[in-house]
C-alpha cells in the first residue's frame, strides 16, 4: 500500500511517536525488573510491534472495545490504560489494574474499553464475537478490535469466530500481528499459505495485508475502516517482528542474532517514524532525544512507586469470585 506521509498532521505524528516510545520504554522497564526477580510469572514483551497497537487504537474511541493476548501491554497502553496501575499489576500489587491478581497477561480496564489480555492463545476470539453481537443487538455504533498473533490463527476458535463474524456481519476488526513466530515455531513450519489475510476471503470477509512497522500505513488503513458507512467485519494482517524473546525464559535458539539485528536496524517502527519527524516535519534530533528522556523518566518514576505498593492481602482472595 502506498501511503502519503501528509495524511498525518505534525501534532498527530508527534503524538504517535510519544505513544510508541511509551510502549517501548514500558516494556524495557518491565524487562529490567523481570530480570531482577520483581515480576511473578512470565512476561511477553511487545518491542518491535508498537506501530500496530498505536496506529489501530489511536483511531478508536474510548467506547470501542479492544481484546488482546498474552502480549497485551502495548495494546493496553495504546487504548489509554494508565501505566502506573499496569506496572503495579505486573508486580502483583494491590494498586494494579486487577488488584494484583491477574499479572502481566491479564491487564484489563473496562472503563477505557480495554477488555483485557488472555493467556489462552485464541481465547479472546469468541469473547470478541459476543461483544460485537451485543453491540449490534443494542444498535450501538461501537467497534470491537480483537488482536491476536499469527500462531493463534491456527486455533479452531479463530475459524469459528471468522465464520460467525462474517455470517452475522458483526462490527469487528481482527488484527493479526504476524511477527513470523509462535514461540519457537517459524510461520513456514505452521502453515502452507503464509499470507494470513487470504484466510478472510474464505469466510466472505475483507482481508488486508499491511506493513505493521509503518505507522503511516497502519493509521491510513484504520482511517479508511472507521469511516465506512457500514461496519462489516474485516481482517487485517499486520506484518511485523518481535525484537525480544517470546517470553522471559526464551533462549532464542530458533533464530539468529543477524536476523534479529536486521529487523532492528532496518525495520524499527519507532526509528522509521523518527526519520520522518526529522525529514518531513522539521523536528530536530535534540527534540526527539528530549522526548525520549522525558518519557523514560516518568515511566521509571511510576515503576518505582508501583514497586513500593503493598501486595493484596488474604482478605482479597475471594474478590471477584462469583461461584
Ligand atoms: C491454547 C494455548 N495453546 C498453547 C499455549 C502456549 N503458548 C503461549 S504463547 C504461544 C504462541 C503464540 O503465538 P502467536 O499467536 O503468533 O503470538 P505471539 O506470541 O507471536 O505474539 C503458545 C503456543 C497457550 N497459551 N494457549
Ligand atoms: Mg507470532
Amino acid at each position: 500500500m502506498l501511503v502519503e506521509k501528509s495524511v498525518l498532521q505534525k501534532s498527530q505524528a508527534i503524538n504517535f511517536y510519544h505513544q510508541m516510545l511509551k510502549i517501548r520504554f514500558f516494556e524495557d522497564i518491565v524487562d529490567f525488573y523481570n530480570r531482577q526477580g520483581k515480576v511473578h510469572g512470565t512476561t511477553h514483551l511487545y518491542n518491535g510491534q508498537e506501530a500496530i497497537a498505536t496506529g489501530i487504537c489511536q483511531n478508536l474511541n474510548q467506547s470501542d472495545l479492544v481484546l488482546s493476548t498474552h502480549r497485551n501491554h502495548g495494546h493496553a497502553i495504546a487504548k489509554g490504560v494508565e501505566t502506573y496501575p499496569m506496572f503495579a499489576e505486573i508486580f502483583g500489587k494491590i494498586t494494579g489494574t486487577n488488584g494484583g491478581r491477574g499479572g502481566s497477561m491479564h491487564i484489563a480496564d473496562h472503563q477505557r474499553g480495554f477488555i483485557g489480555g488472555n493467556g489462552i492463545v485464541g481465547g479472546n476470539f469468541p469473547v470478541a464475537i459476543g461483544l460485537a453481537q451485543a453491540i449490534k443487538m443494542q444498535g450501538e455504533n461501537h467497534l470491537v478490535v480483537c488482536f491476536s498473533g499469527d500462531g493463534a490463527t491456527n486455533e479452531g476458535t479463530f475459524h469459528e469466530s471468522m465464520n460467525i463474524a462474517a455470517l452475522w456481519q458483526l462490527p469487528i476488526i481482527f488484527v493479526i500481528e504476524n511477527n513470523q513466530y509462535a514461540m519457537s515455531s517459524p510461520i513456514e513450519k505452521m502453515m502452507s499459505v503464509p499470507n494470513l489475510s487470504l484466510r478472510a476471503k474464505n469466510y466472505g470477509m475483507t482481508g488486508l495485508r499491511i506493513n505493521g512497522n509503518d505507522i503511516f500505513e497502519v493509521h491510513q488503513t484504520m482511517q479508511a475502516l472507521i469511516h465506512r458507512e457500514v461496519m462489516s467485519p474485516v481482517l487485517i494482517e499486520a506484518q511485523t517482528y518481535r525484537f525480544k524473546g517470546h517470553s522471559r525464559s526464551d533462549k532464542e535458539v530458533y533464530r539468529t542474532t543477524e536476523e534479529v539485528n536486521f529487523w532492528k536496524d532496518y525495520y524499527d517502527p519507532i526509528e522509521h517514524l523518527a526519520d520522518h519527524l526529522i525529514q518531513d516535519y522539521g523536528m530536530t534530533q535534540n527534540q526527539l532525544l528530549k522526548m525520549k528522556q522525558d518519557v523514560r523518566k516518568s515511566l521509571e518514576t511510576e515503576a518505582i512507586r508501583a514497586l513500593n505498593d503493598p501486595e493484596p492481602g488474604i482478605e482479597n482472595l475471594l474478590r471477584g469470585v462469583y461461584a
